[in-house]
């Protein structure tokens, strides 16, 4: 039978029908494929009225639709994540590079020839669903494997070390950061007295902190972060020889921050800001990619390293032990359904497959019997894995039934095991099937930290030595920011004293911000902190940044009058460069160009701020420049493109908005006068990403 086209009704069209009809609707009957059913699968002849006593009489209890209908919608949502909460995924698939045989025996990382489905979650930590994307944050960067050897989830996050070495703190750790349980703020922001509080009682959390008050906490975009599975795992290969690794991801198009002030500005004018910009991409067919890299080491080298590499809170630094790529991922599909995809995803760091094995990390064991835990208050019951997409791509059977929401029929009359009922039933795969690598081990049964994580205070230290200068200005900055909104004082003095610990200048730094010099607490570290460590330039984000706008997005400014064959230059070469322009004209109905063509605009300049482009052009008409000198948000723009050390690009005619906003159109590098169509000049600078020289100026 061929299909109907189906019904198309306006709401418009259908209240003023239903108004003409005293309340009955005129309608083609439905076909059988396109019709509204109930959940039973009845054809439901009318969903605007419930069933009444008369036109205005009393709803009657019988109209089964409207209960139907009703108690889906009130059911609607789930516990969301007790952590990392907002969240946003998108679908790609994993492909091995070569030779990594020799490493393990996991199939997916060692058959170059094919393509392993993922689906890959990014999120924060702190807020809650409805929060904003650029808060302060630890970002998670997680990713479940649909390998042809079933579901294989690494649980990282995007900066490589946690806040505690014991998973026993976990809670605790989140209950200080989350809002204030007597007052419900502040939300999505570790700027608060009770984080501050824990964790300055906590020194093993100095080495993370020193990255989350560093712009790694701020990440431009999920397509600019790197990733890091934290954890020690291992890897095992075929002959049995084994390796502790950490996982690294890499981004392709570089590692790049937000500035916290843009940051600032973005959580109000787009608190969308990540979500859109993967979505975007990912639609524009501009496909983010990460490669995946090891660090790996034997038993003996780790003994070697001067920490233990069970702590997590330590890195393996890349000088000491280099990155070896395994294989790259490319997400290329936005999921499409929120609610059925991203938000039902259940990661788990216990899911692994033949190859890869944990360590005795303590952080780690912990987590092993958290996520599968938490699914069951998420999602309600302990068939989540039958969800779309948490179930495994290959076949997977066993003898567990029942239970809620049970969506697998097992026809067999034997649910358990030894059996001789069915021979079809499931067995064990013997040596096929996943063995835990026979490490051996014994121990006293006691509650101790072992005295080779007691270094707090040498690789927070090699974190700070390790940054640019500028990164280094951000650390402070991120300090005193959080500090300042601490009302405690002690808490300050304590964390004064940590950061002395770490580093005197940082403290000086920290505290001449506040206000508070000389006030640091005497703080005794544990074990001396080793200030001759060698620095690691590969923490830098900065150092070695890719000189390039790939990925990145210009903001141009416009008014009617603006010139035409500019705009397509820029158009052209931003496009060669695997840049987008966006245009902001003072209305977003469009403008008209120099040749009297009305064209449409991406943004109004209300609506728009120049943070939330990467790069800037001021192009207004003469004409159009005089309006926007009365225009607060155009100076603004401008005032805060310099002021976030953009590349800012202008014609002659923006001349005006230069007076009104301060800004020396000579000031620097980064501010390039474009003459006519010459948008190399200015492209080829915007790939410098930010003048940091003209900081100190600007803050
Ligand atoms: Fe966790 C979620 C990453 C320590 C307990 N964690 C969660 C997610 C990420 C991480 C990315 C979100 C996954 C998603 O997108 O759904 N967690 C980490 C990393 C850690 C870490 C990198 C340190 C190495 N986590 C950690 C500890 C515990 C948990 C020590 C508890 C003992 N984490 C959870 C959880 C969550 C979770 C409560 C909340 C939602 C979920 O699991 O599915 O089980």
């Amino acid at each position: 039978m061929a299909k109907k086209p189906p019904r198309s009704r306006r709401p418009s069209d259908t209240v003023n029908e239903s108004i003409a009809d005293g309340g009955e609707l005129h309608q083609v009957a439905p076909s059988v494929e396109t019709s509204l059913t109930t959940n039973q699968g009845l054809p439901v002849s009318d969903d605007q009225n419930s069933l009444k006593a008369g036109a205005r009489g009393p709803v009657l209890l019988e109209d089964f639709h409207l209960r139907e209908k009703i108690t889906h919608f009130d059911h609607e949502r789930i516990p969301e994540r007790v952590v990392h909460a907002r969240g946003y995924g998108a679908h790609g698939y994993f492909q091995a590079y070569e030779g990594n045989d020799e490493l393990t025996k996991a199939d997916f990382l060692c058959d170059p020839e094919i393509k392993t489905p993922v689906f890959c979650r990014f999120s924060t930590v702190a807020g809650s669903e409805g929060s904003f994307d650029t808060a302060r944050d630890v970002r998670g960067f997680a990713t479940k494997f649909y390998t042809r050897e079933g579901n294989y989830d690494l649980v990282g996050n995007n900066i490589p070390v946690f806040f505690i070495q014991d998973a026993i703190k976990f809670p605790d750790l989140i209950h200080a950061v989350k809002p204030e349980p007597d007052r419900a703020f502040p939300q999505a922001q570790s700027a608060h007295d009770t984080f501050w509080d824990f964790v300055s009682l906590t020194p093993e959390s100095m080495h993370m902190l020193m990255w989350v008050m560093s712009d790694r906490a701020i990440p431009r975009s999920f397509r600019m972060m790197q990733g890091f599975g934290v954890n020690t795992f291992r890897l095992v290969n075929a002959q049995g020889k084994v390796k502790l690794v950490k996982f690294h991801w890499r981004p392709k198009l570089g590692t790049f921050s937000l500035i916290w002030d843009e940051a600032v500005v973005i959580s109000g004018a787009d608190p969308d800001f990540h979500r859109r910009d993967l979505w975007n991409a990912i639609q524009a067919g501009d496909f983010p990619e990460y490669e995946l890299s090891v660090q790996a080491v034997d038993e003996k080298q780790a003994e070697k390293l001067d920490f233990d590499i069970l702590d997590a809170t330590k890195i393996i630094p890349e000088e000491v032990i280099p990155l070896r790529p395994l294989g790259k991922m490319v997400l290329n599909r936005m999921p499409s359904n929120f609610f059925a995809e991203t938000e039902q995803v259940a990661f788990c760091p216990a899911n692994l497959v033949p190859g890869i094995d944990f360590s005795d990390d303590p952080l780690l064991q912990g987590r092993l019997f958290s996520y599968l835990d938490t699914q069951l208050s998420r999602l309600g019951s302990p068939n989540f894995q039958e969800i779309p997409i948490n179930a495994p791509k290959n076949a997977w059977q066993n003898l567990q039934r029942d239970g809620h929401m049970r969506m697998r029929v097992d026809p067999s009359r034997v649910s358990y095991e030894p059996n001789s009922l069915d021979m079809a039933a499931p067995r064990e795969a013997g040596p096929d099937g996943f063995q835990s690598i026979p490490i051996p081990t014994e121990g006293t049964k006691l509650r101790q930290r072992p005295e080779s994580f007691a270094d707090h205070y040498s690789q927070a230290h090699l974190f700070y030595k390790s940054l640019t200068e500028p990164e280094q200005r951000h650390v402070a900055g991120g300090f005193a920011f959080e500090l300042g909104k601490c009302q405690e004082l002690k808490i300050r003095r304590r964390m004064l004293g940590h950061l002395e610990n770490i580093e005197p200048k940082l403290a000086e730094m920290v505290a001449e911000k506040l206000g508070m010099e000389g006030e640091a607490d005497e703080i005794q570290p544990a074990v001396e902190v080793n200030r001759r460590i060698k620095p690691s330039p590969a923490l830098s984000q900065y150092a070695a940044a890719p000189q390039t706008i790939a990925g990145r997005k210009i903001g141009v400014l416009v008014t009617d009058g603006t010139d035409a064959k500019l705009l397509d230059a820029l158009v052209k070469k931003a496009k060669a460069e695997k840049a987008t322009v966006e245009i902001v004209a003072p209305k977003v109905g469009g403008f008209t160009t120099d040749d009297d063509e009305l064209r449409p605009a991406d943004h109004f300049l209300g609506g728009a701020p120049s943070a939330v482009f990467d790069a800037v052009v001021l192009a207004p008409s003469a004409a159009g420049a005089q309006e926007l000198l009365t225009t607060a948000a155009a100076v603004d723009w401008l005032r805060m493109a310099f002021a976030h050390l953009k590349i800012i690009g202008y014609t002659a005619e923006a001349a005006p908005l230069f007076e009104a906003a301060n800004v020396d159109p000579d000031a620097d590098e980064g501010v390039v006068v474009i003459q006519g169509v010459k948008v190399g000049d200015f492209i080829e600078a915007a790939k410098r990403h930010r003048i940091w020289e003209r900081e100190p100026k600007v803050r």
